[in-house]
């Protein structure tokens, strides 16, 4: 991938393609191209067809999705599906219409089954049922890997499906409702120390366990695998037993609770947890087996609490006040 690539980044404007894009620019590639949602609607296959037929980009960076927390996959199951269907389902075949180099397709864990054997390779995929609370997400996203595996087989493309674990970091959703765990911490213990209330919620029995990764590590490893020489790119796309998937993860396994205390103790609040067991656990566990990724030399550099740490700074410099 040369400087002048041209590079189609989806989803420039989420956490996750913000951080390729400064990743990207950091690295010195001067081609990007970045639409936002209102000027090219991925949902929208004439807009997206027209798009790739005028842009014509050498390379894809699939971040564009739809996201959310457990309660927000589990209560808008319809938009999850569709709106995530829709997008990758445009994007992977205009990708093959208009001979895109290399595309990565980027998915979640949360695409293996609920209680899938620990750590989760990549053979497991589809091997039991799925966790319920984001079986939407989760169907959407397979579809994706599916179609990336099916266009390299049939059309001889080079489509490539990354799954990090849970991801967080600057640009993340801090909206209480729709959110994922580790913002949501970060907001209620930081209101509050500022409020002086004597405790914070925590949703479920804080017992499932997670495994979490600073998005600008998995924006490394998505250039690392973008930039992959052809022989070891190839062998991801050709593996007998789970072609064109690989797992992105960080091994920082953690409880919900213990998270949690991490999280209090970085913004400093002294008062007590809560457990609302009314409020789903969801997957117990879903530690990803990333050694196909170590093997080819990649690793995490940011251990979690520096990452809290960074999370709550950009929190405090970018956070509405009302
Ligand atoms: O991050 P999270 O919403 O999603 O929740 P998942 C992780 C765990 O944290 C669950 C607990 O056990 C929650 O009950 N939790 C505790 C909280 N307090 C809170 C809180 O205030 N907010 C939230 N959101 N959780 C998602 C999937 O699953 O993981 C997506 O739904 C995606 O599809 C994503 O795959 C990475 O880890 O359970």
């Amino acid at each position: 991938m040369d400087c002048n690539a041209k590079i189609f980044v989806a989803g420039h404007r989420g956490m996750v393609g913000s951080a390729l894009v400064r990743k990207l620019e950091l690295a010195g590639y001067r081609n990007l191209v970045l639409k936002t949602s209102s000027e090219l609607d991925l949902r929208n296959q004439a807009a997206v067809t027209s798009f790739f037929e005028q842009e014509k980009p050498d390379y894809v960076f699939l971040a564009a999705a739809r996201v959310g927390g457990i309660i927000a996959n589990s209560t808008r199951k319809a938009e999850f599906l569709y709106d995530n269907l829709m997008i990758q389902t445009n994007v992977i075949h205009e990708a093959w219409r208009n001979n895109v180099k290399r595309l990565l397709f980027l998915g979640s864990t949360c695409i293996y089954p609920k209680f899938a054997p620990q750590p989760i390779r990549e053979t497991d995929l589809l091997t039991s049922p799925l966790e319920p609370s984001n079986d939407a997400y989760a169907i959407a996203k397979i579809a994706g890997i599916v179609q990336c595996r099916s266009y390299n087989q049939q059309y001889g493309t080079r489509f490539l499906a990354a799954m990090p674990n849970n991801l967080y970091g600057p640009g993340d959703n801090y909206d209480l409702t729709g959110s994922h765990v580790l913002p949501a911490l970060l907001r209620k213990f930081h209101e509050a120390k500022q409020f002086g209330s004597p405790n914070v919620t925590v949703w479920g029995t804080g017992t499932p366990l997670r495994e979490f990764m600073h998005v600008d590590d998995l924006a490394d490893a998505s250039l690392f695998l973008m930039l992959l020489e052809d022989e070891y790119y190839e062998s991801l796309l050709t593996y007998s037993d789970a072609p064109a998937l690989i797992n992105v993860g960080s091994g920082q396994e953690i409880s919900i609770a213990n998270l949690a205390r991490m999280v209090q103790h970085v913004v400093g609040y002294e008062g007590e947890l809560a457990f609302d067991t009314d409020k789903p656990d969801g997957t117990p566990r879903k530690l990803a087996d990333s050694s196909r990724l170590h093997a080819l030399g990649w690793k995490h550099r940011i251990e979690l609490e520096d990452g809290v740490r960074d999370a709550y700074r950009w929190y405090l410099h970018n956070k509405v006040d009302c």
